[in-house]
Formats: C-alpha cells, sequence, structure tokens
C-alpha cells in the first residue's frame, strides 16, 4: 500500500485526509492518507522516524512548515526560496525531499475565484510571518507582484522573513495598516486568526481599494469573520478551501503518482464536512 499523510498541531480540523482519500478511493488505489499531530518539540524525531519507512509523502501544515524544510536533506527551488515547506517525500534511500505546493495552489485559487485578477498590479499586504506566509511571498515575488508587505505582531519575524526575500519585500507592524490597505490590490490573512471560528485580523478592510481581492487562507470555517467583512465591504473573496485543494493536486501527484481523477468533485464533499 502506499501511505501519505498530514502532520500538524492541531490536526482535527484538517480537510486534507478526506480529499486525498476521496481521490483514492475513486482511483480504486491500495493506498490511505493519514492525520499525524506529534507533540510540538518532537517534530524532527517524528520525521527521522518514517525515514526510508512506510509513508511515502507527507504534508506539513502549522506550526511545522519551516521546521520540515530545515530537518530535510534537498529541497525543490521553490520551498528553498520560501523557506518553508510543505511536502516532504520520503526516499528508499532514507532521505528526506522538501517541497512546497502552497504558492502554486495560491496563485490556482486566485485563478478561479478572483478570474482577471493582475497580481503584477498593486502592492499586496500579507497578515502572518510563519511558513503559510512564505510560501506565499515566494509564489507572488515569482509571478510579478511590485511589492509585499508582510504584517506581523511581532515585526522582528517579519523582519527575519523580508530579509530572506530582498527589497520588494517589507516587514511591517499593525500600526502601518492605514497607510498600506488603501494602496493594496491583494491582502491575504496567513495567520491562523479565525480558524475553529472567531475573530479574524483585525486589519479595517474597508480602507482597501473596492477592486482589491481578500483572501483567507484559513478554511474552517469556510466563510471566516475575516471573508465576512471582506463581503459586507463589497469586496471580491477567495476562500482557503480552494487554496488547499489546488495544493492538494500535485500533492497527490507527488505521493500516489498520477493525477487526482476530475470525476469527483471535492470541493462539494469539503463544503458537506465543513457544513
Ligand atoms: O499546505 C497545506 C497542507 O499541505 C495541508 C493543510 C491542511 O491539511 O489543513 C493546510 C496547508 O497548510
Amino acid at each position: 500500500a502506499i501511505v501519505g499523510g498530514v502532520c500538524g498541531q492541531p490536526i482535527k480540523h484538517s480537510m486534507s485526509p478526506v480529499i486525498h482519500n476521496a481521490w483514492i478511493a475513486a482511483a480504486g488505489l491500495d493506498a490511505a492518507y493519514v492525520p499525524f499531530a506529534p507533540a510540538a518539540d518532537r517534530f524532527e524525531t517524528f520525521v527521522d522516524g518514517l525515514r526510508g519507512g512506510a509513508v511515502r509523502g507527507l504534508n506539513v501544515t502549522i506550526p511545522f512548515k519551516e521546521r520540515a524544510l530545515a530537518v530535510a536533506d534537498t529541497a525543490s527551488d521553490l520551498a528553498r526560496m520560501a523557506g518553508a515547506a510543505n511536502l516532504l517525500v520520503f526516499n528508499e534511500d532514507g532521505s528526506v525531499h522538501a517541497d512546497n505546493t502552497d504558492g502554486p495552489g495560491l496563485l490556482g485559487a486566485i485563478a478561479i475565484q478572483a478570474p482577471g485578477f493582475d497580481v503584477t498590479a498593486a502592492p499586496v499586504v500579507i497578515l502572518g510571518a510563519g511558513g503559510a506566509a512564505r510560501g506565499a511571498v515566494a509564489a507572488l515575488l515569482l509571478a510579478g507582484a511590485p511589492r509585499i508587505a508582510v504584517v506581523n505582531r511581532t515585526v522582528a519575524r517579519a523582519q527575519d522573513l523580508a530579509d530572506t526575500f530582498g527589497e520588494k519585500v517589507v516587514a511591517k507592524g499593525e500600526d502601518a495598516l492605514p497607510a498600506l490597505l488603501p494602496e493594496a490590490g491583494l491582502i491575504i490573512n496567513a495567520t491562523s486568526l479565525g480558524l475553529g471560528g472567531g475573530a479574524g485580523p483585525s486589519a479595517d478592510l474597508t480602507l482597501t481599494p473596492k477592486t482589491a481581492v481578500v483572501m483567507d487562507m484559513v478554511y474552517k470555517p469556510l466563510r471566516t469573520e475575516f471573508l465576512r467583512r471582506a463581503e459586507a465591504a463589497g469586496r471580491r473573496t477567495v476562500d482557503g478551501l480552494e487554496m488547499l485543494l489546488r495544493q492538494a493536486i500535485p500533492t497527490f501527484e507527488t505521493i500516489y503518482g498520477q493525477a487526482p481523477s476530475p470525476k469527483i468533485d471535492v470541493r462539494v464533499l469539503a463544503l458537506k464536512l465543513l457544513g
């Protein structure tokens, strides 16, 4: 059997097992996709224990994406550029390869839910400075974003991120938002605020241009408080489920060696379960 999985802390909310197991069933594969939640201080030990063993590939989510890159022996250009990985591949020789499918997932989700949006036209504001934010910055720079402001409560963490990317990426504190938002073409929540319900980031979305697109990487609930505020302000939105699905497609191809069947609509399936 081919075994894949997802590893995070928390992991209960993850829709990845539903998505991948539905594709596995549709393809009639002898395979499985399993959730793992190692203790936060034992991530590296956990990954080392899987080397050369039964698991072929592992998605990595909050809070382990940067440590996933660090623990790997080799990495794709995108994972290296991002400084974060959301996919670890276990080779038979015991080595581990890191990849990042979040960036392509983000761009794919925008293309589907905000068709015609031009990433090159206006600055991007990213809320959060963790591994998910890193994947987003790397992909948006490659797609031609003119300027990216990374806004984080702890500015030093945003500065660490900005320092790895060069002059188009700037680190800011939350007090800079009233000046940044009126210029922004795309605003992305890459924090976990809003996960499981509750308030999202406090950015005042009514300050954004009417043409701005607002995106949330959180997908549980699907209509987060942040996205509901964007909708109330009349902005176009991109949801975290679409990004999850878009990053899952190349993940599935890598772990299971074939493209997922287009015959099964995993978005509809996930929507039912998200309620
Ligand atoms: O990058 C993805 C990850 O591969 C899986 C995931 C999930 O299962 O919630 C979320 C994102 O971090």
